[in-house]
Formats: structure tokens, sequence, C-alpha cells
């Protein structure tokens, strides 16, 4: 029933964008929303679009409870992220199908020094696109994107990053059009570990990187460092598999020419295991740097890994790296390589790219879908795992008799402590 009033409503669209009738003015008035319109750059506002205010009607808090919202092709939200509720507030919005090859562009509006973040996500629930306009190493601070496949619906979820004292209202504008175009973004990545010097890292300053030495992790691994260096590109490599990205180890003649992200590995840092210039949605920079700070890696040492384990951890932190280059974040599934929950005895175990619930740091509901958003993104189809591969994973890591377990903080992995 709601999806042949769908198809309906996606009938207006076309009839209003040709022909503008009176039958086409929006049902809901404007809502005289106290906040200033976002105004969405780039691209004109095209000829036909009807503007539809909507004023959000809580309960919203669930995929489940989402209001429901009938437009034609341009909608702005308006609502408050309440203070002073049991559980936080998320405000979700049911914006009806979108076919695929439609682009969808949206942006959001708020007071300043207000916290508030919001995704887009189709019918799966998984998350299309995300603005945190407090952040500039999130990405841009709106979201521009063509659909791969059809959604129904297409959501909007929007909330808080921090539990808020006051309420906090905003307005998101969002439009969609009949554009069609998508090209995929495929990606040459080369493995450093000869080091480099100057490398800079969002926007750190430049740091010189000295080769890659096993033995610096931990003195066990003396003269291990060659088959380190070959597992870490075999594991790095199985990650990606199916996908149109290609790898290579510095220093190798058949490097292509032309854009290349690369990820360094060597140095030390205080805080963290590796760092991504930023988060770049849907691949937009095929030049981008990343590192793996290698030296933090004999954190692990607690917990006698063999060379095999502490290659493992150096390829999920690598493969996590260059997710973000690719527009992924953080995830809270342990199986999965965006993850920033799993134990460090996990860590040194197998993780592979999966549809993984979101961190809530990102937003309080749904999921990534890594194997799709790769896919949309670079072209191919990702590999599964094997279920052998899946079931020696599951399987709880033993530990050394004697030796605890800890967690390693990972919830800066992306972001630049001067953030
Ligand atoms: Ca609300
Ligand atoms: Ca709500
Ligand atoms: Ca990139
Ligand atoms: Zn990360």
């Amino acid at each position: 029933m709601r999806a042949a009033a769908r198809v309906r409503q996606w009938e207006m669209v076309v009839f209003c964008g040709a022909w503008m009738t009176a039958a086409c003015v929006p049902m809901d008035q404007p809502s005289g929303s106290p906040l200033p319109d976002q105004v969405l750059s780039d691209t004109p506002t095209p000829p036909g679009t009807v503007t539809t205010h909507f004023r959000e009607i809580e309960s919203n808090d669930t995929f489940e409870t989402a209001n429901l919202v009938s437009w034609r092709n341009k909608v702005k939200l308006s609502g408050t992220i309440s203070a002073g509720l049991d559980t936080p507030d998320v405000d979700i919005y049911d914006l009806g199908s979108v076919p695929a090859g439609y682009r969808v562009r949206a942006a959001i509006s708020y007071q300043d020094g207000d916290d508030v973040v919001m995704g887009l996500f189709d019918q799966d629930q998984n998350m299309l696109g995300f603005i945190n306009r407090a952040s500039w190493s999130n990405g841009p601070e709106e979201l521009d994107l063509v659909l791969r496949e059809s959604t129904d619906p297409l959501y909007v979820q929007v909330a808080a990053r921090t539990a808020v004292s006051r309420n906090q209202s905003y307005t998101v504008s969002l439009t969609v059009e009949d554009s069609g175009v998508l090209a995929y973004q495929p990606q040459v990545v080369v493995l450093n570990f000869q080091g480099a010097r100057n490398v800079k890292i969002g926007r750190r300053p430049a740091v010189d990187v000295p080769a890659f030495d096993a033995a610096r992790i931990d003195s066990r691994f003396a003269g291990e460092t060659e088959t380190v260096i070959q597992n870490v590109l075999e594991m790095v490599e199985e990650d990606y598999a199916g996908l149109d990205v290609s790898f290579y180890l510095a220093g190798d003649r058949f490097i292509p020419a032309g854009d290349r992200t690369t990820i360094y590995f060597g140095y030390s840092d205080d805080r963290l295991l590796g760092l991504a210039d930023n988060i770049d949605p849907y691949n937009s920079n095929p030049n981008q740097s990343a590192i793996v700070f290698t030296d933090v890696f004999s954190l692990f040492s607690v917990l006698n890994p063999t060379v095999e384990r502490i290659s493992q951890a150096l390829a999920n932190v690598a493969s996590h790296e260059l997710g973000h280059l690719l527009g992924l974040r953080h995830t809270a599934d342990v199986r999965d390589i965006m993850d920033i929950t799993a134990s460090a005895n996990r860590m040194l175990h197998d993780q592979w790219f999966c549809d993984a619930l979101l961190h809530e740091q990102i937003l309080p509901q749904g999921t990534q879908n890594s194997p799709k958003l790769l896919s949309w993104t670079l072209g191919g189809e990702l590999l599964p795992p094997s279920t052998l591969k899946q079931a020696r994973q599951l399987k709880a890591p033993e530990l050394p008799p004697g030796v605890e377990d800890f967690y390693i903080d990972r919830s800066l992995l992306s972001c630049s402590s001067h953030d």
C-alpha cells in the first residue's frame, strides 16, 4: 500500500518538474523556522523545483517510527534534538522512494556551537552519507551523491554527537534530481615500508618516516622484516580482493603513473595506531596518505604474538586507514575492519569488510555496508570471506596463560589531534 503511494508520489515529481501546475503547491505550509536556510552550493536550483516544508512530529526515534514525509523534489526538514530525555533524542524521516541514478544533495543548518549530525540511509538502514560540520576530517559539509541502487524509502537520521544540555534546533535541506552519471573512482595504493621524508598526514606537521624494521616492534621479530612486509601486502590485498584497487610496494617499477594513495609504515605516535588524511566519501580524492604507526605495535608484545599475528594487526590497521580514504567510517563489530571496539587480542586476528553496526560516535542507529559502499565507490565486487576464515575468526582467540587482554583506544584513529 505504501509502496504504491510512493510510486504516485514520484509520478508527481516528474509532473511537477515538467509543468508546474497549481496541483503542485506543497501541502505543508512554510514553518517560519528561525534558522537561516542552508544554501546548497555548486548548482543553482533547477527549474521546476518545488520546496516542501516539514516539521518533525515526535516520536520519530527509530526507523520503524520515522516521520513519513510527502514531498516533490526539495524538502526542508525542521526539528529539534531535545535535551533532558531518558534516551537521547534521535529524529528519523522517511522520504519515500528514490530511483537509482538520482542525485541527492543535502545540507544541515543549526546554531553556532550546537553539535548536530545527520546521515542519509537506504531501505536496509545502511548509511549512504554523513555530515558532521564540527569536524573538518569528516568530509564535506554537504552531501552530494548519486544513488547506485533505488531505495524505498530513503531515510534521514538526525542526532546530536554529544549529550545535549539544551534543545538544539536544525533544518535539513535536501533535493533530488534525475542526474544519472556517476563514475567509479578506482585506486592505486602504494604500501611504503622503505621510509620517506616530509610525510604529511591530515593537518599534522610533516615528519620523516624511517624504514620499517620489525625489530622495533619486538626484538623477537629481528630478521623478520621482509616476512612481515609480504604478509601485510597479501593480507591487505585479500581485504580488498575483487574491487578495482591495486596494491604495490614502494619502489616497484610497475607502479602505474598517475593518481595514487600511499600508506606509510613506520614512526611512532603517543596515542594512535594509525592515521588517515581524512574521511573521503566516495573517494573524491585519489591522491592521499595514511600512516600505520608501527612502533606503537610494541603494545601488543605482552600478548606474545607470532609474526603472522603481528602482521595481521598491522594489516587490519592499514586496511582500516585506507577504508577512511575511500569514505568509510567507524563501526562497532569486532569482525569488521572499520571497527574500533575490538580488544588488543582480537586485533591480532583477521578482520574483513562487512555490513556492521555504526559506532555510536557516528549515529545511534543504522549500519555501514562496507562491501557495498566500496563496490559503489571503486567498481568491482568485493569477494566474500571464506566460511573457513569466518569460522576461525569467530572462535574466541586464546590468550597466553597469565596474560590479560586489554583495549587500545582507537576512537581518534582517523582524526588528527589538531582537529
Ligand atoms: Ca526531535
Ligand atoms: Ca525524535
Ligand atoms: Ca581518497
Ligand atoms: Zn578509524
